[in-house]
């Protein structure tokens, strides 16, 4: 029975491992944005990135926390990708104002003058604006 548990127990972790990987690989839907820490759109962990779904408005990014610590999502956003159907309209400053820019269906790594600057957007259908 021990043999037999430590069997299960090696099957379930690599079948967990394998779930993981397949999280962290996999990129938003049609109807989604991923917004990423990292410059490159990949994290390790699943806190490390942002999930905005269609239609939704994140006013002031000093509100979400960034791995549930005291630090936030505030000028923190380094790579966008967005759905194929998706669109999102950051802007540098909270409440939407201050200079901003839309980024279509793809994958972004954020130019230096967008790069960790992010303080507010919204998530529209592609061709929106
Ligand atoms: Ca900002």
């Amino acid at each position: 029975m021990r043999h037999r548990s430590l069997v299960f127990y090696l099957l379930c972790a690599t079948f967990v491992s394998v779930l993981f990987a397949a999280l962290a690989w996999a990129g938003p839907s049609n109807t989604q944005v991923f917004l990423y820490e990292r410059e490159t759109c990949t994290n390790d962990d699943p806190r490390e990135s942002l999930t905005a779904n269609m239609d939704s408005n994140f006013p002031d990014l000093t509100k979400y926390k960034y791995k549930n610590g005291p630090a936030n999502w505030n000028d923190r956003i380094s790579c966008i990708w967005v759905g194929s159907n998706a669109s999102v309209k950051v802007n540098g400053d909270i409440n939407y104002k201050g200079s901003s820019t839309v980024y279509g269906p793809g994958q972004h790594e954020l130019p230096s003058t967008w790069n960790k600057t992010i303080s507010s957007f919204k998530v529209r259908p592609n061709g929106y604006w």
